[in-house]
């Protein structure tokens, strides 16, 4: 058993035991941690370092901006359903100047965050969520009268890293949109430092989670792709763990919203889905903590391609995605495998087995989170009547 030692808050005060600050079960937080481990692919134990590193480390103090965006971001993170999400995330980081969730404004709050800036020299986090507008000196995006293109700069030159939420602040995504108005760009093109992005159209919330709870437990961002997104979460297409993909291999499609394909559950490549060339997890990870199915092609609507440049918010959903690996996903065994070489049946099952495990962990995890909040809000109106 993990013992807590007695840690301190941003402010100083001694912090209360996690279990009780995010009102969830001991085994809940460490289900959570170990879900946690396994998105990042990380090794049998890592578990153990993360619960203890988010239960003893000072919350990493946050600077988050806004720019040019609809708040989808902030939204997917706090989304008012499932408030042990919403808690996690609230404990697992200091929110020290957020615009949306700030009740203070103005004067007060800028002031807020120089202090927190100055307060946590180096060591804090920035996270831009936004698309920052570059026409015409920057003039399209002001907040206190300073550019987004000014309030980047200054808030990324003394932070510990930088991370762009969404596909807005990743590279410009919606508000990028040809023909870019506002000159539209990703924080990367204004920062001559490194920029971990996390594209969504919103983001999953877990991948944000998940990269800050691996700079808390070993004190640097996960490893990433050229597009600076970290590889736990966005090494793989979509299509490659999609739930239709049998369908795809067999060949069967819908043809049109609502016929008899559609209403079957088949292939939604003929409908436009960009699944074969966006790089996302989001048929392992899902949405909403609200069961199976929740991720847009559960839904029966195509992948838009909403985490890959070029692909969402470019090309139109008619167009047929570009089928970047045809072949069977990695892991299935080869149909033919001379005897004494290769994978044999036995150890390919085992190897499916391990690699599903890996894949279904954060499905298992948000449908358990799901079952343990359905339960919850039952028990509400009692406890309410009780009151
Ligand atoms: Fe919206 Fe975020 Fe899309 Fe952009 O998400 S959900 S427009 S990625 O910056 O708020
Ligand atoms: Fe799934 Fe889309 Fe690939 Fe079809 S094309 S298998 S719906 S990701
Ligand atoms: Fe976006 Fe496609 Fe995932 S539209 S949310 S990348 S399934």
């Amino acid at each position: 058993m993990l013992s807590a030692p007695a840690a301190l808050s941003t402010d100083g005060r001694p912090q209360r035991p996690i279990e009780s600050r995010l009102e969830m079960s001991r085994r809940s937080f460490l289900q959570f941690c170990a879900t946690l481990a396994t998105t990042l692919g990380l090794p049998k134990g890592a578990e153990a370092a993360m619960a203890q590193a988010m239960e003893a480390a000072q919350r990493p103090s946050v600077i988050w901006l806004h720019f040019q965006e609809c708040t989808g971001c902030t939204e997917s993170m706090l989304r008012a359903e499932h408030p042990t999400l919403e808690k996690l995330i609230l404990d697992v980081i200091s929110l020290d100047y957020h615009e949306t969730l700030f009740a203070a404004a103005g004067h007060q709050v800028e002031a807020a965050r120089k202090a927190a800036m100055e307060r946590h020299k180096g060591k804090y986090l920035l996270v831009v969520e936004g698309a920052i507008p570059t026409r015409d000196g920057g003039i399209y995006c002001k907040v206190g009268n300073q550019t987004a293109i000014e309030l980047t700069r200054e808030c990324a030159k003394d932070a510990a890293a930088v991370i762009a939420i969404g596909s807005c602040a990743s590279w410009g995504g919606m508000p990028a949109t040809d023909p870019n108005p506002t000159g539209a760009v990703g924080v990367g093109k204004i920062l001559d430092k490194p920029v971990v992005t996390i594209p969504g159209c919103p983001p999953n919330p877990y991948n944000f989670l998940a990269t800050v709870v691996h700079f808390l437990t070993f004190g640097s961002l996960p490893p990433v792709d050229a597009q600076g997104r970290p590889l736990f979460a966005y090494s793989r297409l979509v299509h490659e763990n999609c739930e239709r993909r049998a369908h795809y291999d067999a060949g069967r499609f819908a043809l049109a919203f609502g016929d008899d394909g559609h209403r079957k559950g088949y292939c939604l490549y003929k409908l436009g889905c960009k699944g074969p060339e966006t790089y996302a997890n989001c048929p392992t990870v899902l949405f909403g903590d609200a069961g199976a199915g929740t991720w847009p092609v559960g839904c029966g609507h195509p992948c838009i391609g909403c985490t890959e440049e070029g692909v969402g918010f470019s090309k139109p959903i008619h167009m047929l995605a570009k089928v970047k690996n045809v072949e069977p996903p990695a892991l299935y065994p080869a149909i033919h495998e001379p005897q004494g070489q290769g994978a044999t049946l036995g150890s390919a099952a085992v190897l499916a087995a391990v690699a599903g495990a890996a894949a279904g962990a954060g499905a298992m995890f948000a449908r358990n989170l799901g079952k343990q909040h359905a339960a919850d809000t039952a028990a509400k109106p009692a406890q309410r009547e009780d009151a």
